[in-house]
Formats: structure tokens, sequence, C-alpha cells
């Protein structure tokens, strides 16, 4: 692996050459993809007489011209990555090249492939350099036209980006389209489709009054499954015109469903392509979650016409200027069509269960990282072990606290600014920070440290009383802990929202707050608030509020301001207190976690020294009186009575131990159910479906806290609750309803468990993605020993190893049972080694988000230790190994 490059984001120079048109010609056949470009090329500086350096991998060159005119051997050079042309002539010239290709045989899915008979590709981050000879870098922007040729029998629908502006039929079978983009775009954004497809076709008029065409292409069996995907569309166009004025720019937008893709979708210039695990829906097959997931990824792809499109990313070190601004607008997307407390407790537990991890392993990274070897291991968060999720948390976090900061007309200013000075520009995390500071005139002291600093801060309060000042006293000391490459670090810029509340539950009118030697007036519109937002900015720091009567629990981070650990000195008694009182509907969920947080490590120590765990009655006390407050929104009771996850805990711990916390885990659940076994049944025979299936939040509500309440009982071996889901499953209408029932049964080994799983691959055989969660339902289940379960599913009919969805459901979904993963025998260990270098020669993309199981190592016992490291050992001693699983495993070693 000596070939393998470091790039280095203080090494950014700017290209010698810019291309103004890009005009692509794909022949496609079954041996064999011929594909013709020619490029416009312009030097940046006049007189310039750098070589010309182009990308391309897996390419066979059949012709190189420059001005018309083919280029003798000697004026260029081709190796294995490049095609570099030494002398180019000086000013505008015409390249083209004309380049063979093989989609059939690529089975990593980037660049141009095959999906169930149907041409797509995948150009992000670096794909196009498998398509054809490009400078692939982002700030290498085009106009591009694209003829397609192909079979019209096989492949009747022939889609790029832009307009369509000619089509008709060649001879031999044949039929071409041309496309024409007319905004500039960079390569990554190119998408060519062809196949057999039919589309759900629906309009939107804009609020100029310019009607869209929308159309989603599936399999024509697939078709009833987009209504939702429609309606999601339709949604995000008018939220992106009512919140940020932005407004759809061509008249058609094509949506392409395919069964074959890395990740969730992909953003291309108004041809956006899709996992179809995130398009597809009915009732029947997709759960709630599924239609939730729809409806963010649907937005967020449609969002980054703007945050990504028109303005789109320098280079690749900038990746979290389009996607941590376009998650947060999913996010908030989300937030505005259910329910927003809700949506931020999932965006936050995402945070905790996929950022955090990745801080304390050998990938910790800034949002904007100093360097990469393979730029796909950036994309990081769940989005590299399921679709379902678009990841780059941190990045929308960081986004989120300049609204926080500036409140949301102020945010709205800067992003107005944002794209005044940049549409049509490819920048820098600095040009979306400085439009946001000028718009507002606003101090950001050091904030830009959220970008190049890696590591989860950790901020320490310790909270004070003064009954005779009647003052109320926030000390504040920060540390961010040391990362790879990053052993010392300055203090952030962290924006604390606070609220003081009374005895009597209600908040404290705040309206002056004593910092740094000067009293700061803290009122809105000259009113006091209930919420403050403290700008804490050094290593120690002291807030006090003045004219407080009476002795407050404060609720700190409300609304979770900013993405940090908070370590605060308050009380079992202030916890139950704000759990019971807040009136931030977040920090009311984060007390009940940080008791159970509490709670759970201290079973766990108890666990490890042998002792007789015993479940506080107060936590009893507390769930119950979540449990059964019926004037609280059920999707919040079923959030506020979820354990944190076992990741969670184990992160906490200075050697993660999973057996313990896993068993502690599981003794709360069944103390839980054995306790208020008759609330949990109250609560699922008071919330049964009796009318046919809505997505909206009342009704998933309803289901997701009957679900829940299932889930707790089916943790006892009782046969009436068997009986009992047993039941739900058969009556079951929905999916929600029917794999909640199934989840329930799965936990208890034996006969009922073995026989309704037989029945639901029977019912559900002849579709994809409901059996992608029967193999993900399986693979995860904490059984002692399922490892051998999971090595018979791999030669299931059901599973197929190219198919990275069923590779996440099988081989992902077995990482999610932390006892079975980390078996003591290594057996977990050994079968993920075994598995990533079988898909590393298939489809590195894919091993790389397997192998980093293995990236926190270091978290284990000695015993662990040694098993894993020797798994990473053996990786790396693998020959042709790829730079994607190279790149994590070297630093894991490292
Ligand atoms: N930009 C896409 C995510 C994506 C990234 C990389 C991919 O291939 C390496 C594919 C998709 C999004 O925001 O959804
Ligand atoms: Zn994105």
């Amino acid at each position: 692996m000596d070939s393998l490059k470091e790039i280095f984001l203080k090494d950014y120079k700017q290209p010698d050459y810019f291309f103004d048109t890009v005009d692509l010609k794909f022949t496609l056949s079954e041996e064999k993809t011929i594909v013709f470009s020619k490029i416009v090329v312009y030097p940046r500086l006049e007189g310039c007489s750098a070589p010309l350096v182009l990308d391309g991998i897996d390419l066979k060159l059949i012709s190189l011209k420059v001005n018309g005119d083919e280029l003798k051997v000697d004026d260029f050079h081709h190796d294995a990555r490049h095609l570099t042309l030494s002398a180019p002539p000086s000013g505008k010239f015409t390249l083209e090249t004309v380049t063979e290709i093989s989609p059939q045989t690529n089975t990593s899915l980037e660049g141009l492939y095959k999906s169930s008979g149907n041409f797509c590709t995948q150009c992000e981050a670096q794909g196009f350099r498998k398509i054809t000879f490009f400078q692939d870098r982002p700030d290498i922007m085009a106009k591009y036209t694209c003829r397609i040729e192909a079979d019209k029998s096989l492949y009747p629908v022939l889609l790029s980006n832009g307009n369509l502006i000619e089509q008709g039929e060649i001879e031999g079978g044949k039929h071409f389209a041309v496309w024409e983009d007319p905004f500039v775009k960079p390569c990554y954004l190119f998408a060519l489709v062809a196949g057999k497809l039919e589309s759900r076709d629906d309009t939107f008029i804009t609020r100029s009054g310019r009607k869209v065409l929308l159309r989603i292409w599936t399999p024509v069996e697939d078709l009833p499954k987009t209504a939702h995907a429609m309606y999601s569309l339709k949604a995000a166009m008018k939220w992106d015109e009512d919140v940020f004025g932005l407004e759809y720019d061509l008249d058609l937008f094509n949506i392409v469903a395919v069964s074959d893709f890395n990740m969730g979708a992909m953003e291309n210039k108004s041809l956006n392509i899709f996992n179809s695990e995130v398009v597809l829906a009915s009732p029947e097959t997709a759960t709630d979650a599924d239609y939730a997931t729809i409806l963010g990824v649907i937005g967020h792809e449609y969002f980054h016409n703007w945050t990504g499109n028109r303005v789109t990313c320098r280079d690749w070190f900038q990746l979290s200027l389009k996607e941590g601004l376009t998650v947060f607008r999913d996010q908030e997307f989300s937030s505005d069509m259910g329910s927003r407390t809700v949506k931020r407790i999932a965006d936050v537990t995402g945070v905790r269960t996929y950022q955090f991890p990745e801080d304390m392993g050998p990938m910790a990274h800034p949002v904007r990282p100093h360097s990469y070897i393979k730029m796909d291991n950036f994309y990081t968060g769940k989005c590299r072990i399921s679709p379902s999720c678009i990841g780059h948390d941190i990045g929308a976090e960081v986004v989120r606290m300049y609204k926080t900061l500036l409140g949301a007309p102020g945010f709205r200013k800067g992003m107005d600014l944002y794209f005044k000075r940049h549409d049509g520009q490819a920048v820098t995390c600095e040009d979306f920070y400085s439009a946001m500071r000028d718009a507002n005139d606003a101090d950001f002291f050091n904030f830009l440290l959220w970008y190049s600093q890696a590591g989860t801060p950790c901020l320490k309060v310790v909270t004070a009383y003064d009954a005779q000042a009647k003052s109320y006293s926030l000390k504040f000391s920060q540390v961010v802990p040391p990362t790879p490459g990053q052993p010392v670090k300055e203090p952030m810029f962290i924006p604390v929202a606070v609220g003081l509340v009374g005895p009597n539950g209600k908040d404290i009118p705040l309206s002056s707050v004593y910092h740094d030697g000067k009293l700061e007036t803290i009122t809105k519109d000259g009113q006091p608030v209930n919420t403050t937002v403290l700008r804490v900015t050094k290593k120690e720091e002291e807030f006090v509020f003045s004219d407080i009567r009476e002795c407050p629990v404060p609720s700190i981070l409300r609304g979770y301001s900013a993405p940090i650990r908070l370590d605060s000195d308050l009380t079992d008694a202030d916890l139950y207190f704000l759990l019971a009182n807040d009136s931030d509907e977040f920090n009311r969920w984060e007390a009940g976690q940080v008791l159970a947080r509490k709670l759970m490590l201290s079973l766990v120590s108890d666990f490890q020294k042998n002792e007789k765990l015993v479940l506080n009655p107060q936590f009893l006390l507390g769930v119950k009186s979540i449990l059964c407050d019926s004037s609280l929104d059920k999707e919040f009771v079923a959030k506020a009575i979820t354990l944190p996850g076992e990741g969670e805990i184990m992160d906490i711990m200075e050697i993660a131990d999973p057996d313990a916390v896993h068993a502690v885990r599981t003794f709360i659940r069944k103390q839980l159910a054995t306790e208020l076994r008759d609330e949990f049944l109250n609560t699922v025979k008071n919330n049964r479906s009796s009318e046919q299936y809505e997505f909206n939040h009342t009704n998933m509500a309803r289901r997701a806290l009957k679900n829940i309440a299932l889930a707790y009982l089916g943790s006892l071996e009782d046969e009436e609750i068997t009986e009992l889901a047993l039941h739900e499953y058969k009556t079951a209408t929905n999916m929600t309803d029917q794999f909640a029932s199934l989840a329930a049964l799965d936990q208890n080994p034996g006969k009922t468990r073995d026989e309704v799983l037989a029945d639901f691959y029977d019912k559900w055989q002849h579709d994809f993605l409901v059996v992608n969660k029967w193999l993900s339902l399986q693979a995860s289940s904490n059984i002692p020993g399922n490892i051998e379960n999971v090595r018979k599913l791999l030669n299931h009919p059901a599973f197929d190893i190219r198919n990275p969805n069923k590779v996440y459901s099988l081989i992902g979904g077995f990482c999610g049972s932390r006892v079975n993963l980390h078996a003591k025998d290594g057996s977990g260990y050994k079968f993920m080694g075994e598995m990533v270098l079988q898909l590393d020669k298939l489809n590195p993309q894919v091993a790389s988000s397997m192998v980093t199981v293995f990236s926190r190592w270091k978290r284990y016992d000695e015993t662990r230790q040694n098993l894993a490291k020797a798994q990473l050992e053996m990786i790396m001693a693998e020959n042709g190994l790829s730079e994607n699983v190279f790149e994590i495993v070297s630093k894991s070693l490292a």
C-alpha cells in the first residue's frame, strides 16, 4: 500500500485549469460502455504552462485529442490513476477523450454501474473519475450536456441532469436522449440513469408561479409505494419556500429509486438517486420510522439543491458546508412536520450513538478534517451502517448553534447573505461563517474552532444559591479531550441555554446576569426571559443571576444548545424535579436520561462486584409517573421511558464491559416490566390501531407508546405475554405494529419465536425491503451464540453480499448485539474480520463501514483487545487492501 497518499487541507491550491463546458456521450451496451467527452478547457492565469492532470481510475483510454488532433504518445502520460498532458496549448482549448468502461463488472457501486438490470451512477465524492478522465474536484464547475444511447427495449428510460432537449430513434433498435443542465455544477453532481422504469408524476407550482413536473421512477411494481415520497417532496418544496424563501429552479425534478446503493441517497442536480429503502413505503410494508426517514431524506436531498448544488464546496474538506447545513435543514423540516421535541431527542440520540464514539476513536476528526486518505471515510455517522440516516450530525449541530446565537430571523438573514454572495460558487466553511457574522454584525469570538478542533468538549458546571444575596451562580469549566494529532486544545465557544426553575415548577423570569465583571441585561423587547443563552468561552468562567428570590433548580443546556457532554452537580432530587417540571421538554427527557445513566453505571459496578442487583424504587416511580401521565405527548412518553443504549453506557466507562452493561440493561427492563406489568398491559390495550394507517403525529405517537410497552412486556418470559404478542402480531394491520410484535416475540428463544419468524418470512419473501428487516432482527439478537445463526443466514437465499442493504441488515445488524459482537471467545471479531476481507474485494465503501467496529478496540479489556487487534493485523496483512479499509485499519492500529 505504498502508493497511498494522504491529502492535506493546508495544501489546497486553486486549479491551474478550469472547465467551461462538458459534453458527454454514453453508448451503453451489454459488453461495455463507451464514454465520449469533449471539454472546453481554459487556464486560470494567462500564459499558464503547467501540465493538465486528469483523474481516471479503471478507464481504458481509446482516444485523446486536443483541439481536434490526436495526441502523440510523448505528449501525455497515463498511469493507474492519472492522465497527464505535459504541455497543453496556451489559452482556451478543447480536450476530447474516448474511454471504455465496464459498468457490468463494477461492484463498488461508484461511477457507472448496474443495479437490477438498470444503469445508474454515483459520483460523490470521487466516482466521476471512474466514468471518464476529469479534474475530479468540486471547484471545477462547468455546464454539462449528456447524450445517452442505448437499446430501446432494455432501457426505455434515459435520464440525466437538467432538461431533456432532444430524443429519438437510432437504427438497430436503439434510441437516444440529450440532456442539458443550464446550471454550472461540479462533476460529483453528474448523474445518468438508463433502464426499465415507470414514473409517478405530479406537479408543484412554485411561489413565483413556475410549474414543476415531479417524477419518481421505480420498477413498475413498486410505483404504488411512492405516494409518501411524493407527498414528502411536495412538502419539502413548500417548506423551503416558506422558511428560507428558496424556490426550485428548473421545470423538472426526477427521483429514481435503485436497490443497490452504498448510502441513503444522492442529490445530483435535478436527478436525485435514492436507495429504494428511503423511497418506497406502504402501510403494510414500512414502519412509522421508515415513513419518517423517507420524509427526512427526501427533504434532505431536495434541500441540497440550494445548499450543496447552487452553492457547493471548494474542496472535500468543506464537506460539512453542504452536509452539516443540509442535515440541519432536514432536521428543522421534520420538526415542523411532526413533534419538535421528539425530533430533537432522536437527533441528539443519534449524536450520542454515532458521533461521540467516533470522537473517542482513531478516526476522530474535526468537523472540517485536516487530512484524509479516502474521502468516503468521512461520511460519518449512522449513514455508514444504514441508508436511513445521513450523518454529519455534528456539522448540523454547529449550524444549529448559529441559529441559537442569532435567533431565527438573524439566521435567515445570514442564509440570505450567503446565497447573495455565493450563488454559483464553490466555497468554504469560513464563507458561511462570514455570511452569518456579517449579516448580523455578530461577534462570534473563536466560534471557528468548532470546525478545526476535534473531540467532544466536556463542560462541568458547579451551581450555588446565595439566599442572602438572592443570587444564583453557575461556574463552568471546560475540557476538550486530546484526539489523534491534536494533543492540546483551546477552550471552545459554547452557547449554553439556561433557565431557572422555581420551587413551584415554573420558570423564574430572568433579566440580568453578572459576568466578566459586568452586569449584562438579558431581556427581550424589554421583557424578562425564561431562557437565556450564556456565551461560555473560557476554560473557567462564572455567571451570576441576581434577584432570584427562591432557590431554583437550573435547567442547563436547554434543547441541547451545544454538542457537548455536560457534567453538572445536580442531585437526583433536582433531576427528578426537572423530569416532572421543566418547561423545556428536551431537558425533561434529558433529566430522565441522566438518572438512567447514573443508575445503570452504579448497577454495572454492582454486577462487576458480583453483588445482587436491586432497582432503585424512586426510578421505578419516575418511570411509572411518566407512563401514566395522560397529559404528555405519547411519543415523548415512549422516548422518556426508553433507557440509554448499551453503547452509550459503555462509552462513559473507563473500560467498556459489554457483558455487564447488557446484563444491567436487561435487568432494569425486566424489573420495570414486572413491576409495571398492569400499566404496560393497559397501555397496549388502550392504544391499539382501529383506523386505517395514517402518517400523522397523533397516530404514530400512539403506536410508539403501545409498541414500547409491548417491548417491555416481551422481556418477560411469560405465556400470557407471549399470547398477547402473538395476538398483536396476527391482528396487526400495518408493518409498524406487526414488526413491533415480532420484535417482542424475538426476545425469547423457543418454538414460538422460531414459528413466528418463519411465518413472517413466508409472508414477505417477495419484498426485499421487508426481508431485510427480518434479517436485521435476527442478526441483532442477543441470544447467546447467535453468531451461528448469522453464519447460516449468509447462505440463505434472501442474502446477497453484493447488495449493501443486505450487508447492513445482516452483518451490520450483527454488530447491533454488543454481547455477541464482543463475545469473549472472539467469535464475533473473527466473523467480522472474515466479512471485511470478503467485502473489500467487492465494495470497499461497504467494507470500510464494517471495519469501523474494530476501531475502538482499545476501550475494552485485555482479552478483547488482543482478539480484536489480531483481526486488525490479519486484515492489514492482506494483499490489495482498498484505501478505504487501509485508512481505518492503519489508524486503528497506530
Ligand atoms: N451527499 C449524499 C450522501 C452520499 C455521500 C457519498 C456517497 O457515496 C460515497 C453517496 C451519498 C447525501 O447528502 O445524501
Ligand atoms: Zn447530504
